[in-house]
Protein backbone atom coordinates (compact mmCIF):
# COMPACT_ATOMS: atom_id res chain seq x y z
CA UNK A 1 0.00 0.00 0.00
CA UNK A 2 2.73 2.55 0.92
CA UNK A 3 4.04 3.19 -2.84
CA UNK A 4 0.56 3.26 -4.26
CA UNK A 5 -1.01 5.89 -3.28
CA UNK A 6 -4.61 4.63 -5.44
CA UNK A 7 -4.63 1.37 -3.30
CA UNK A 8 -6.44 2.38 -0.41
CA UNK A 9 -9.26 1.05 2.03
CA UNK A 10 -11.88 3.27 1.19
CA UNK A 11 -14.99 1.05 2.87
CA UNK A 12 -16.98 3.03 5.31
CA UNK A 13 -16.27 6.50 3.35
CA UNK A 14 -17.06 5.05 0.01
CA UNK A 15 -21.29 5.68 0.74
CA UNK A 16 -20.68 9.36 0.96
CA UNK A 17 -18.07 11.73 -1.19
CA UNK A 18 -15.37 13.54 0.57
CA UNK A 19 -17.42 17.10 0.32
CA UNK A 20 -19.72 15.89 2.11
CA UNK A 21 -17.79 14.38 4.72
CA UNK A 22 -15.84 17.90 4.99
CA UNK A 23 -18.89 19.54 5.35
CA UNK A 24 -20.64 17.66 7.89
CA UNK A 25 -16.54 18.21 9.53
CA UNK A 26 -17.40 21.56 9.22
CA UNK A 27 -20.44 21.93 10.76
CA UNK A 28 -19.11 20.34 13.79
CA UNK A 29 -16.75 22.76 13.98
CA UNK A 30 -15.64 23.34 17.62
CA UNK A 31 -12.29 24.50 19.05
CA UNK A 32 -9.39 22.19 20.71
CA UNK A 33 -7.06 23.01 23.51
CA UNK A 34 -4.27 21.03 23.55
CA UNK A 35 -3.73 18.53 27.21
CA UNK A 36 -0.73 17.17 28.66
CA UNK A 37 -1.95 13.78 26.67
CA UNK A 38 -1.63 15.56 23.48
CA UNK A 39 1.51 15.91 20.67
CA UNK A 40 2.44 17.31 18.01
CA UNK A 41 4.29 16.11 15.27
CA UNK A 42 5.98 18.20 12.82
CA UNK A 43 6.63 15.98 9.94
CA UNK A 44 10.16 16.22 7.53
CA UNK A 45 9.86 20.35 7.54
CA UNK A 46 13.60 20.03 5.61
CA UNK A 47 15.35 22.20 3.39
CA UNK A 48 15.05 19.75 0.79
CA UNK A 49 10.87 19.38 0.40
CA UNK A 50 10.70 23.85 1.09
CA UNK A 51 11.78 26.58 -1.91
CA UNK A 52 15.29 25.43 -3.82
CA UNK A 53 15.49 22.17 -2.14
CA UNK A 54 16.16 18.68 -4.06
CA UNK A 55 12.77 17.90 -3.70
CA UNK A 56 10.76 20.92 -3.38
CA UNK A 57 6.95 20.59 -2.46
CA UNK A 58 4.88 23.26 -3.42
CA UNK A 59 4.68 25.96 -1.02
CA UNK A 60 6.27 23.60 1.48
CA UNK A 61 7.64 26.73 3.18
CA UNK A 62 4.49 27.70 4.35
CA UNK A 63 4.07 24.73 7.06
CA UNK A 64 6.93 26.47 9.06
CA UNK A 65 5.59 29.57 10.48
CA UNK A 66 2.08 27.86 11.61
CA UNK A 67 4.01 24.67 12.94
CA UNK A 68 6.02 27.21 15.24
CA UNK A 69 2.74 29.44 16.28
CA UNK A 70 0.94 25.72 16.88
CA UNK A 71 3.61 24.40 18.71
CA UNK A 72 3.58 27.48 21.36
CA UNK A 73 0.16 25.39 22.03
CA UNK A 74 1.48 21.76 22.58
CA UNK A 75 3.65 21.01 25.51
CA UNK A 76 4.47 17.54 23.67
CA UNK A 77 6.26 18.10 20.23
CA UNK A 78 8.32 15.17 18.47
CA UNK A 79 9.94 15.98 14.68
CA UNK A 80 10.75 13.94 12.30
CA UNK A 81 13.75 13.99 9.55
CA UNK A 82 13.58 12.10 6.19
CA UNK A 83 17.70 10.74 6.63
CA UNK A 84 18.55 9.25 3.91
CA UNK A 85 21.77 7.25 3.25
CA UNK A 86 24.30 8.41 -0.70
CA UNK A 87 22.60 6.06 -3.05
CA UNK A 88 19.58 5.18 -1.08
CA UNK A 89 17.15 2.67 -3.07
CA UNK A 90 14.14 5.07 -2.96
CA UNK A 91 16.37 7.87 -5.50
CA UNK A 92 15.88 7.17 -8.81
CA UNK A 93 19.54 7.30 -9.48
CA UNK A 94 19.90 4.01 -7.70
CA UNK A 95 17.86 2.10 -10.24
CA UNK A 96 19.79 2.87 -13.86
CA UNK A 97 17.31 3.76 -16.48
CA UNK A 98 14.22 5.04 -14.14
CA UNK A 99 13.43 8.33 -13.44
CA UNK A 100 12.21 10.73 -10.57
CA UNK A 101 8.15 10.08 -9.86
CA UNK A 102 8.20 6.35 -11.66
CA UNK A 103 7.24 3.56 -9.56
CA UNK A 104 9.65 0.17 -9.15
CA UNK A 105 8.97 -3.21 -7.60
CA UNK A 106 10.98 -3.46 -4.20
CA UNK A 107 10.80 -6.54 -1.78
CA UNK A 108 8.11 -5.16 0.31
CA UNK A 109 5.99 -3.56 -2.54
CA UNK A 110 5.56 -1.24 -5.14
CA UNK A 111 7.90 2.17 -4.46
CA UNK A 112 7.41 5.65 -6.19
CA UNK A 113 11.63 6.29 -7.01
CA UNK A 114 12.65 10.12 -5.80
CA UNK A 115 15.09 12.64 -7.01
CA UNK A 116 18.15 12.65 -4.38
CA UNK A 117 16.98 14.12 -1.23
CA UNK A 118 17.80 14.16 2.33
CA UNK A 119 20.96 13.14 2.30
CA UNK A 120 22.79 12.78 5.87
CA UNK A 121 24.31 15.63 7.57
CA UNK A 122 23.71 17.69 4.10
CA UNK A 123 22.02 21.04 4.11
CA UNK A 124 19.43 19.05 2.90
CA UNK A 125 18.34 17.36 5.53
CA UNK A 126 18.28 20.45 8.06
CA UNK A 127 15.26 21.48 9.47
CA UNK A 128 14.14 24.87 7.49
CA UNK A 129 15.71 27.92 9.22
CA UNK A 130 12.52 29.24 10.07
CA UNK A 131 11.20 26.05 12.37
CA UNK A 132 11.63 27.38 16.08
CA UNK A 133 10.45 25.12 17.87
CA UNK A 134 13.24 25.22 21.59
CA UNK A 135 10.80 22.87 23.54
CA UNK A 136 10.96 19.70 20.99
CA UNK A 137 11.79 16.86 22.98
CA UNK A 138 12.46 14.08 20.44
CA UNK A 139 13.63 13.82 16.72
CA UNK A 140 13.09 10.54 15.01
CA UNK A 141 15.08 10.20 11.83
CA UNK A 142 13.94 7.80 9.10
CA UNK A 143 14.56 6.44 6.20
CA UNK A 144 18.49 5.50 6.94
CA UNK A 145 18.50 2.01 6.14
CA UNK A 146 19.80 1.87 2.23
CA UNK A 147 17.23 -0.86 1.38
CA UNK A 148 14.09 0.51 2.68
CA UNK A 149 12.40 3.81 2.38
CA UNK A 150 10.43 4.87 5.38
CA UNK A 151 7.38 7.29 4.80
CA UNK A 152 5.51 7.40 8.02
CA UNK A 153 6.98 8.25 11.57
CA UNK A 154 5.63 4.86 13.11
CA UNK A 155 6.68 2.27 10.32
CA UNK A 156 8.98 2.30 7.64
CA UNK A 157 7.77 1.23 4.47
CA UNK A 158 7.83 -2.56 4.73
CA UNK A 159 5.23 -1.62 7.22
CA UNK A 160 7.19 -4.55 9.44
CA UNK A 161 10.06 -2.48 10.68
CA UNK A 162 9.27 0.19 13.47
CA UNK A 163 10.96 3.80 14.81
CA UNK A 164 9.96 3.69 18.00
CA UNK A 165 7.81 6.20 17.87
CA UNK A 166 4.51 4.49 19.37
CA UNK A 167 6.65 3.57 22.32
CA UNK A 168 7.83 6.52 23.07
CA UNK A 169 4.35 8.16 23.19
CA UNK A 170 2.64 5.18 25.34
CA UNK A 171 5.60 5.53 27.78
CA UNK A 172 4.91 8.93 28.08
CA UNK A 173 0.90 9.10 28.43
CA UNK A 174 0.62 10.74 24.88
CA UNK A 175 -2.55 9.55 23.37
CA UNK A 176 -3.84 11.67 20.86
CA UNK A 177 -1.36 13.01 18.00
CA UNK A 178 -1.49 16.44 16.05
CA UNK A 179 0.22 16.09 12.58
CA UNK A 180 1.86 19.04 10.64
CA UNK A 181 4.49 19.53 7.88
CA UNK A 182 5.49 17.39 4.78
CA UNK A 183 4.07 16.51 2.35
CA UNK A 184 0.38 15.98 3.17
CA UNK A 185 0.01 13.37 0.52
CA UNK A 186 3.08 10.90 1.23
CA UNK A 187 5.02 11.33 5.34
CA UNK A 188 1.79 13.14 6.58
CA UNK A 189 -0.75 10.50 5.12
CA UNK A 190 1.55 7.24 6.16
CA UNK A 191 2.15 8.73 9.65
CA UNK A 192 -1.61 9.63 10.36
CA UNK A 193 -3.28 6.37 9.37
CA UNK A 194 -0.02 4.29 11.07
CA UNK A 195 -0.95 6.41 14.18
CA UNK A 196 -4.47 5.28 13.92
CA UNK A 197 -3.14 1.52 13.55
CA UNK A 198 -1.59 2.03 17.00
CA UNK A 199 -4.53 2.93 18.26
CA UNK A 200 -3.85 6.56 19.10
CA UNK A 201 -6.82 9.23 17.99
CA UNK A 202 -5.19 10.97 15.14
CA UNK A 203 -5.92 15.00 14.09
CA UNK A 204 -4.28 16.30 10.42
CA UNK A 205 -3.78 19.87 10.73
CA UNK A 206 -4.53 20.35 6.93
CA UNK A 207 -3.61 24.32 6.60
CA UNK A 208 -0.09 23.65 8.15
CA UNK A 209 0.71 20.82 5.42
CA UNK A 210 1.58 20.62 1.85
CA UNK A 211 1.30 18.37 -0.65
CA UNK A 212 3.42 17.06 -3.24
CA UNK A 213 0.01 15.27 -5.30
CA UNK A 214 0.85 13.63 -8.14
CA UNK A 215 -1.57 11.85 -9.93
CA UNK A 216 -4.53 12.51 -7.47
CA UNK A 217 -2.39 11.32 -4.62
CA UNK A 218 -3.33 14.18 -2.49
CA UNK A 219 -7.80 13.23 -3.08
CA UNK A 220 -6.49 9.47 -2.25
CA UNK A 221 -4.96 10.78 1.03
CA UNK A 222 -7.79 12.44 2.11
CA UNK A 223 -10.22 9.50 1.15
CA UNK A 224 -7.73 7.33 3.31
CA UNK A 225 -7.18 9.32 5.79
CA UNK A 226 -10.97 10.11 6.59
CA UNK A 227 -11.76 6.69 5.98
CA UNK A 228 -9.68 5.53 8.66
CA UNK A 229 -10.75 7.80 11.24
CA UNK A 230 -8.17 10.72 11.14
CA UNK A 231 -10.01 13.98 11.56
CA UNK A 232 -9.09 16.78 9.58
CA UNK A 233 -9.11 20.25 11.14
CA UNK A 234 -7.31 23.78 9.92
CA UNK A 235 -5.32 25.59 12.34
CA UNK A 236 -7.85 28.25 13.48
CA UNK A 237 -9.86 25.20 15.61
CA UNK A 238 -6.41 25.30 17.61
CA UNK A 239 -7.06 27.34 20.77
CA UNK A 240 -3.86 29.32 21.39
CA UNK A 241 -3.09 29.37 24.77
CA UNK A 242 0.36 31.10 24.50
C1 LIG B 1 8.75 12.39 1.60
C2 LIG B 1 9.04 11.54 -0.50
C3 LIG B 1 10.25 11.00 -0.15
C4 LIG B 1 7.90 13.17 2.54
C5 LIG B 1 9.96 11.85 1.99
O1 LIG B 1 8.42 13.75 3.53
O2 LIG B 1 6.66 13.24 2.30
N1 LIG B 1 8.29 12.21 0.37
N2 LIG B 1 10.70 11.17 1.10
ZN1 LIG C 1 12.73 10.52 1.53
Amino acid sequence: MHGDPNAQGLSGCLQRPLTAIRRQRQDELKTITPTDKDVLVGIDIQNDFCAGGALAVPNGEETVALTNRLARSFENVVLTQDWHPKGHLSFASSHPGKSPLETTDMPYGPQVLWPDHCIQNTKGTAFHDGLEVAHTALIIRKGFRPNIDSYSAFYENDQQTVTGLSGYLRQRGLRRVFLTGLATDFCVQYSALDARKEGFETVVIEDACRAIDIEGSLDAAMAAMLGTGVDIIQSKEIVAIN
